[in-house]
C-alpha cells in the first residue's frame, strides 16, 4: 500500500516537473515578439531560401552599421520623418498659397495699365492673321500714347521690324512674346539688392516731388522693416509744411517707428543728421529720411537736398545707403524729365513707381529704366501699408503681360 503512495507521489512530481519545463521552454521559445514580427516571420518560413538570403544580407549590412546613435528607436524613425515631410510641405503650400495672393494683388493693381496699352497690343496682334509692317506703325502709335517714351519705343519696333523682315514672327504669339521678352530685359537693370542688415544705422533717403507718395512710401517701408523685427527711426526731413511732419508721425505709430523731428521752418539737414546720431547712438537698424519735393524746377529747393545728402554722409560715413526718388505713375512722361533732375542733383540709385493701381500709364517704366538704367526697387498699388511690392521683374512683367484679360 504505501509503495502504491509513493509510486503515485512520484509519478505527480514528475508531470509536475514536466508540465513546468515545458512551459518554460515555451516561454523562452517566444519571446516579446511583436505580433507584426511574427506575421513577416511565416512568409520568410515559407519563402525559398534564395529569397530569404537578401533579407540575411541586409541584416548582416545593417549589424556593421555603427549602432544606431541618432535613431535608437529604429521604429519611430519613419513616423518622425513623415511627420517632418508633412510639416515640410504644409509649409511650402503656405508660402505658395501667399506667393499666389502677392501676385494677385499685383495683378489687379496693374489692372489699369494691362488694360490700357497691353491691352491694346495684345489686340493689335490678335486680329492679325498675318503680321505687316502696318502693324508696326500702329504699335508705335501705341506705345507713344502710353508714355514709354521716343526712344524705347524706337527699341521696340525696331526689334519688331527685324523679327518681321528675318520672317521670325509667325504669329502674333510669338510677337507678343518678343516684345514681353524685350521689355523684361529693359526692367532687368543689374544691381545688388538692398541688404538693410548690412550696416547700422542703414540709411535711405527719400527724394521726389511734391504729391508723388514719398511719404506713403516712407511708412510702407516702415512697416515692412519692422515687421522684421528691425528698430527703424524716420527723419521729418520735409520741414516746411507741419502737414508732413504730422503725416510722417502717424505712419511712425502705425509702423511702431520712432520719428525725429523739429520745428516748422527749421534746417532740413540737421533734422536727418539728428536722427543718423541718435539712431548710432541707440542701436536702430534703419533711418529712412523723409525730404520736402515742393517744385523741383526751383533751384533752392535742388540745393537743399544736395545739402541733406551731404550731411547724411557727416552724420555716417556710408550714408545714404540708398538714395530713393519717387514717382507718380499716373504723370506719366513727366516722370522721365523728374529722373533726369534728381539724378543730377543727388544720385539717385533706386526708383519707386506709385499709384500704379490707378493709371494706365504704367508703361513709363519701361522707358525711365531704359533711358537711366536706374533699377525700380518698389512699386506701389495702393494706399494701405501693405501696399508696396518689391519689384520682382519677372511677376511684374507676368502680371503686366497677363493674357487672358488682354483679349
Ligand atoms: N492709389 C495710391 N495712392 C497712393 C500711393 N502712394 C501714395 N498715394 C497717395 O498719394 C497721396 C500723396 O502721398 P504723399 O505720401 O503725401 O506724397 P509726398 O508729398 O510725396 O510725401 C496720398 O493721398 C497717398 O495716399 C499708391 O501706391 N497708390
Ligand atoms: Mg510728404
Amino acid at each position: 500500500m504505501s509503495t502504491t503512495v509513493v509510486l503515485v507521489i512520484v509519478a505527480v512530481a514528475v508531470a509536475v516537473a514536466v508540465a513546468f519545463f515545458a512551459r518554460r521552454r515555451k516561454k523562452t521559445e517566444e519571446p516579446t515578439v511583436a505580433p507584426e514580427r511574427k506575421e513577416e516571420a511565416q512568409p520568410a518560413e515559407k519563402a525559398p531560401a534564395s529569397a530569404a538570403a537578401p533579407a540575411q544580407e541586409v541584416s548582416k549590412e545593417a549589424a556593421k552599421e555603427p549602432p544606431a546613435k541618432e535613431e535608437p528607436k529604429g521604429e519611430a524613425a519613419p513616423g518622425v520623418r513623415s511627420e517632418d515631410a508633412a510639416e515640410k510641405a504644409a509649409a511650402e503650400e503656405l508660402k505658395a498659397e501667399r506667393r499666389e495672393r502677392k501676385l494677385q494683388r499685383l495683378r489687379q493693381g496693374l489692372a489699369p495699365t494691362r488694360g490700357g496699352f497691353i491691352a491694346k497690343i495684345g489686340a493689335l496682334f490678335q486680329e492679325k492673321k498675318e503680321l505687316d509692317p502696318g502693324l508696326l506703325g500702329q504699335l508705335e502709335e501705341t506705345l507713344l500714347t502710353a508714355d514709354v517714351g521716343a526712344r524705347t519705343t524706337d527699341r521696340l519696333v525696331g526689334l519688331m521690324r527685324g523679327a518681321l523682315d528675318r520672317h521670325e514672327l509667325g504669329d502674333s504669339d510669338a510677337a507678343f512674346g518678343l516684345l514681353r521678352g524685350e521689355v523684361k530685359k529693359i526692367l532687368s537693370v543689374d544691381a545688388p539688392e538692398i541688404n538693410v542688415k548690412s550696416d547700422r544705422p542703414y540709411t535711405i533717403m527719400v527724394v521726389g516731388v511734391n504729391g508723388v507718395g514719398k511719404t506713403t512710401t516712407i511708412g510702407k517701408l516702415a512697416t515692412k522693416f519692422t515687421d522684421q523685427g528691425l528698430k527703424v527711426v524716420l527723419a521729418a526731413g520735409d520741414t516746411f509744411r507741419a502737414a508732413a511732419v504730422n503725416q510722417l508721425e502717424i505712419w511712425g505709430r502705425r509702423a511702431n517707428a520712432e520719428v525725429v523731428k523739429a520745428k516748422e521752418g527749421s534746417d532740413p539737414s540737421s533734422v536727418v543728421f539728428d536722427a543718423i546720431k541718435q539712431a548710432k547712438e541707440t542701436g536702430v537698424d534703419v533711418v529712412i529720411a523723409d525730404t520736402a519735393g515742393r517744385l523741383h524746377t526751383k533751384v533752392p529747393l535742388m540745393e537743399e537736398i544736395k545739402k541733406v545728402r551731404r550731411v547724411m554722409t557727416k552724420a555716417h560715413e556710408a550714408a545714404p545707403h540708398q538714395v530713393l526718388l519717387v514717382l507718380d505713375a499716373t504723370t506719366g512722361q513727366n516722370a522721365l524729365q523728374q529722373v533726369a533732375m534728381f539724378k543730377e542733383a543727388v544720385d539717385v540709385n533706386g526708383l519707386v513707381l506709385t499709384k500704379l493701381d490707378g493709371t494706365a500709364k504704367g508703361g513709363v517704366i519701361i522707358g525711365i529704366c531704359h533711358e537711366h538704367g536706374i533699377p525700380v526697387r518698389y512699386v506701389g498699388i495702393g494706399e494701405a501699408k501693405d501696399d508696396l511690392r518689391e519689384f520682382e521683374v519677372e511677376d511684374f512683367v507676368e502680371a503686366l503681360f497677363l493674357r487672358e484679360e488682354a483679349k
